[in-house]
């Protein structure tokens, strides 16, 4: 339980798009099985908080408490709803673990700093910052040519290759490789799938977070700044439907099928909804690595989201994404 005296672990859990930041969080509340009252902050890439509704159908038996901070990034929009939410929860009687989920796209030492900031006057303690890489997706050729990978990288405690089933046995030991001669070293470097994170990581109490790697950032919070390689142009888009609508998802599935093969993903980088179907709801999820489609409690309405890597491919994949309405 959490006492005034005892401090509220907080953990970020960052990665780029689908690396697999949610289904860690899902795995720990799986694997503490009640036992602690979590709280989760998420700031989805979108407006239409699919992460939110996934988390919050986790853990039927002792849900976790759930702060969204939905429409784009933590590091752009003004540090003020972060700290709202992170008061409300140190307020809260009994929150055992606080974990943040930042969007994809976020500058993690922009982040990392305010929250070190906000919760120097908060009942809370910064942890641990554990960043999920794809090893197939994120090379080190990444790391040196792009600052929102290198702090992704730098920024982090705990250092995960995370979708390990998808990659060869070669491309996990460049992996090894590479992490080992990372300066500092990483307190430690796993290799996983569907994110099974050593609980330990956790709950270590003599494991406080590095301070952040980088130098203060100048406060540019509101501005636009750089993410990627693809960065400002990154382009956001979103449909949403009445809950009793019922769609027809196999054409939508089709071209998600295709968009797999990279020479045919056109600028999509990520893509996910929660969706009426003539079968019953199904939560749709598409990464760059793959699909998939399951079934999922009702919802209030329907909603699909996707993150494209230019204007031009969001038109497109606006045109593609439409749904389409089961014929009864
Ligand atoms: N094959 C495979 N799929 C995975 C693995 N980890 C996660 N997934 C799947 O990948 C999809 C995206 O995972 P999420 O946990 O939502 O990824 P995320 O990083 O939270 O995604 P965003 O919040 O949108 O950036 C889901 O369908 C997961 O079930 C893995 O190790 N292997
Ligand atoms: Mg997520």
């Amino acid at each position: 339980m959490a006492s005034t005296e005892q401090p509220i672990p907080l953990h970020l859990i960052a990665g780029p798009l689908g690396a697999g930041k949610t289904t860690a969080i899902l795995h720990y509340l799986e694997q503490q099985a009640g036992q602690e009252h979590i709280a989760v902050v998420v700031n989805d890439f979108g407006s239409v908080g699919v992460d939110q509704s996934i988390l919050g159908a986790a853990a039927p038996e002792r849900p976790p408490t759930i702060k969204a901070i939905p429409g784009g990034c933590l590091c752009c929009t003004t540090p003020i709803y972060l700290e709202q939410a992170l008061q409300q929860l140190a307020q809260e009687p009994a929150i055992d673990r606080i974990f943040i989920e930042p969007s994809g796209v976020v500058l993690l030492a922009r982040l990392k700093q305010d929250v070190q900031r906000i919760t120097a006057v908060l009942p809370v303690r910064l942890h641990s910052t554990v960043t999920l890489i794809p090893p197939g997706r994120i090379k080190e050729t990444h790391y040196q040519a792009l600052p929102f990978f290198r702090q992704l990288i730098d920024e982090a405690d705990y250092l995960v290759a995370n979708r390990c089933d998808q990659v060869t046995p070669e491309q996990q030991t460049v992996f090894r490789e590479w992490t080992a001669r990372l300066t500092p070293p990483k307190k430690a470097v796993w290799l996983t799938e569907f994110g099974r994170l050593p609980p330990h990581w956790f709950r270590d109490a003599a494991a406080p977070t590095n301070p952040s790697a980088s130098a203060a950032m100048p406060d540019t919070h509101g501005q636009p700044h750089e993410h990627s390689a693809h960065d400002q142009q990154m382009v956001r888009g979103h449909w949403e439907a009445a809950a009793d609508d019922v769609w027809d998802l196999a054409p939508l599935l089709a071209k998600l099928a295709t968009a797999v093969d990279r020479q045919e993903q056109d600028g999509l980088l990520r893509c996910k909804g929660v969706i009426h179907t003539a079968d019953g709801w199904r939560l749709l999820q598409w990464t760059e690595e793959g699909y998939a489609c399951d079934p999922f409690p009702p919802q209030p309405v329907s909603r699909l989201e996707w993150i494209c890597a230019s204007p031009a491919a969001a038109a497109e994949w606006s045109t593609r994404l439409k749904p389409i309405r089961h014929a009864i």
